[in-house]
């Protein structure tokens, strides 16, 4: 279709190695697929990088509490979102581990040429450092408060509600200052998209209120499970840099040429991320990446977090939610189908097994499933529609003005314009809104069927041309519909889409018009199951 594509090059936040992975790392991934899969859907080749963030103090105490070695600590829980990806069908093409050769090769070249820039000083620093967040914070982003048990005062982060500690050290310092004023215009001019806009808004707020240089090493004696700053063996990089370099190992940086560069995906196209790590992404990431002359990515997607039955979810608590459990629980379909449809990136979204449940059954198998069975059903041939309709003899029975009704263009074009339509929400990957968009067509296909009334035209030759054309358009309507729901939910659509015989050539974005593909249309074998499974937990319902 296109000529040397850059691959769209989509990124997942690289996972701490601290903890199990839980919902929130499921519903980053999820999304990320989901991105990569309407690139692809569109004929882009893709890119999706994940991955675990394995150094830190905050890791280092992990292993230390595991009673293992950092190293072998790490190997043991980067596998367990190894295998997460794995169950949750993520296509990842990279997955990073910030402990591997290539990772800390990457990260070095990054560190000496912004200080082959200028970007890089060594200073003395004092400040709050958050273990939990890994990240300083400011006098005022700070609170004196006391533990209700002990009564025992101690300071901690108004963001997080984490302890923070005082630290006075020596450590190098990156000039973020003076890339404050290139990036509020980078940002107000849209070259460097963030999504939501409230979330760009917010950024462009703390940009304006001004910047300070950012310490970006520890002294070793204090941070010793870190990269080591080249040159400098007396101090560690701090875990951020480290972090937001991981981007850059699947493009393998440094390049010789911008055709180099380009062939290996780089500026990325999506970095999809929880709210929790905005600033790191949308004010750190883009300087470093300024300071060492490397273009920047081109939207940062910012999501919301999930929260239980309306509570955060919290180890202490008890309410986290396994995502491996989940999967089991409910099967792929249901989970994606809800994550994607009941989440939206400014508010936190609420899990509950109900709401996850309802959606399926009346969305997916009500509306949707309901609507197959329907036009798959032993009175209606579609076949014959489809033959039908691309033979176009019978124009001139179909333009008689008593089915002027039946066969107005607003059904059609709400179909034509459907692609339009979501390919506007995934821009910022608004993937609820996205799913609307399908649902309403269903729901349109289900109207205009009962409308029609298809069921009604029978008898005479005309009767059978004029039910074939209704049913051709509420076909049509479907297999644009499970064309694009194969983007969020792939299986349940390609199954029906084999039913109705598309060519698995013409399952694309090109084909997801209406009339695009005059080839499918079969007698199939399965016309009288249900195209969506019912799950047994729907029971509890
Ligand atoms: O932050 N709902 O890793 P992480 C939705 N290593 N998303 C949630 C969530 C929730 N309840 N809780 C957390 C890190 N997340 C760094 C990233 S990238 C260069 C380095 C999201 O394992 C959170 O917002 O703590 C983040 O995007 C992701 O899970 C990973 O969090």
């Amino acid at each position: 279709m296109k000529k040397l594509l850059k691959p769209k090059y989509i990124t997942t936040p690289i996972y701490y190695v601290n903890a199990a992975p839980h919902l929130g790392h499921l519903y980053s991934s999820v999304l990320a697929e989901t991105a990569r899969k309407w690139y692809e859907f569109q004929g882009y080749p893709t890119m999706l990088s994940t991955g675990t963030d394995e150094h830190g103090t905050k890791v280092a105490q992990a292993a230390q509490l595991a009673k293992m070695q950092p190293k072998e600590y790490c190997d043991k829980t980067s596998q367990q979102f190894r295998e997460l990806a794995d169950f949750a069908r993520v296509k990842y093409t990279d997955f990073i581990r910030t402990t591997s050769p290539d990772h800390i090769q990457t990260v070095s070249r990054l560190w000496q040429k912004i200080a082959d820039n200028g970007y890089i000083y060594k200073g003395s620093h004092k400040g709050w450092y958050c273990i939990g967040d890994e990240a300083y914070y400011a006098e005022h982003e700070v609170e004196e408060v006391a533990d209700p048990k002990t009564n025992t005062k101690f300071v901690q982060s108004k963001i997080s509600k984490k302890p923070v500690e005082w630290y006075e050290e020596d450590n190098y310092f990156f000039k973020l200052s003076a890339f404050r004023t290139k990036l509020i215009d980078l940002i107000e001019k849209n070259e460097l998209k963030i999504y939501p806009e409230t979330v760009q808004q917010s950024i462009l707020r703390e940009l304006s209120l001004g910047t300070e240089d950012l310490s970006v090493s520890r002294p070793v004696s204090r941070v010793d499970w870190a990269i080591p700053v080249p040159n400098d063996p007396s101090q560690t990089m701090y875990v951020w840099i480290d972090a937001l370099a991981n981007y850059l190992v699947p493009a393998r940086y440094p390049w010789s040429s911008a055709e180099e560069m380009t062939a290996n995906g780089w500026p990325p196209d999506m970095h999809i991320i929880g709210k929790d790590i905005q600033r790191f992404h949308c004010i750190y990431w883009p300087a470093f990446l300024l300071a060492a002359n490397i273009p920047l990515p081109k939207s940062i997607i910012v999501h919301s977090h999930w929260t239980v039955d309306g509570v955060k979810m919290s180890k202490s608590i008890g309410n986290v939610v396994d995502p491996f459990l989940l999967i089991q629980r409910f099967t792929r379909p249901p989970v994606n189908l809800f994550l994607l449809g009941d989440s939206n990136l400014e508010n936190d979204g609420d899990y509950s097994d109900e709401k996850l449940l309802l959606r399926y059954e009346i969305q997916l198998r009500r509306k949707y499933g309901n609507l197959v069975s329907r036009l798959q059903s032993k009175s209606f041939n579609i076949p014959n529609a489809v033959k039908q309709h691309f033979s176009s003899n019978q124009e001139d029975i179909l333009l008689k003005p008593e089915y002027a009704s039946v066969f107005s263009n607003g059904f059609i074009s709400e179909i034509d314009t459907l692609r339009d339509r979501v390919e506007e929400s995934m821009e910022m990957l608004n993937t609820a809104k996205a799913l609307r968009e399908i649902w309403l067509i269903i729901s349109a296909s289900n109207k205009y069927i009962d409308d029609c009334a298809p069921w009604a035209f029978k008898g005479s030759e005309e009767s059978q041309i004029v039910q074939n054309e209704i049913i051709f358009r509420a076909v049509e309507a479907v297999r644009v519909s499970t064309l694009l729901l194969q983007v969020f939910i792939p299986e349940i659509p390609s199954n029906v889409l084999d039913s109705l015989g598309v060519h698995p050539d013409r399952r694309s974005f090109e084909y997801a018009a209406y009339g695009a593909d005059p080839t499918y249309g079969t007698l199939d074998v399965r016309k009288h199951q249900h195209p969506v499974p019912r799950l047994q937990e729907a029971d509890l319902l």
